[in-house]
């Protein structure tokens, strides 16, 4: 089994973080997506990372990869069973891909004005939502999103904050203090064995962005 992927892609880091907690070998292809005209054949019909090769077929998007290796090895089990907590776990997953993701990267990519604190706000308004809707209603003791156990929502949404640094320090967006449920979260994850072989320090990330995306 093969993940073609690229350093830094949060999308990629999903799947690598899923393979890892299945106990999965796999093959990880990096390609250079500033070379991407050199790989077409590797990526996905959109022209994207991460591509999974599973028995000599291609599978694309990260959301849909997850599945597929849930749907392929289901153990462990990454999303609930119940079939209406699986409903609750893919809608946190869509927010994160069309709500969390987007104000994500449309910040990231913002230049200095209105627009910028507009899209700050929404970040934010999201990070809050997380929180009270997301985090919040679990059991005390319950250390991932949905369950006691690792899961597809964990990994949808922890690359984006592996490399959080970029929003703080370039964008001033940090988790505030008061969203306490999301900060514990993050420590658990941080813990992980499977986020530890992908983790890089602040230091690492805050030089890499510096480029992209210091005023
Ligand atoms: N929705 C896709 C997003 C993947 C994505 O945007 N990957 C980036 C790298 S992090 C990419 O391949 N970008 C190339 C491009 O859009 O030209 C997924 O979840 O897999």
């Amino acid at each position: 089994m093969k993940l073609i992927a690229a350093e830094y892609c949060p999308f990629s880091l999903r799947c690598v973080l899923a393979l890892r907690e299945k106990r999965k070998r796999f093959e990880l292809v990096t390609v250079d997506m500033a070379e991407k005209t050199q790989f077409g054949e590797l990526l996905s019909p959109y022209g994207r990372v991460p591509v999974l090769e599973h028995k000599e077929r291609p599978i694309y998007e990260s959301s849909v990869i997850n599945e597929y290796l849930e749907e392929v090895f289901p153990e462990p089990a990454l999303l609930p069973e119940d079939p209406y907590d699986r409903a609750v776990a893919r809608f946190w997953i869509d927010f994160c891909n069309t709500r969390f993701m987007p104000a994500y990267f449309n910040l990231l990519k913002s230049t200095p004005g209105k627009k910028r604190d507009a899209l700050r706000a929404e970040l934010l308004e999201h990070l809050t939502f997380i929180e009270d809707q997301g985090l919040s209603p679990r059991p005390a003791d319950q250390p991932f999103w949905l369950s006691n156990g690792i899961g597809l929502v964990d990994f949808a949404f922890y690359p984006f904050f592996e490399r959080f640094a970029d929003v703080e320090v370039f964008r001033n967006v940090k988790v505030p203090d008061q969203l306490t449920q999301l900060r514990k979260w993050l420590k658990t994850m941080r813990c992980l064995p499977s986020v530890q072989s992908i983790s890089r320090s602040r230091a690492h990330y805050i030089e890499y962005f510096r480029k992209f995306y210091a005023d």
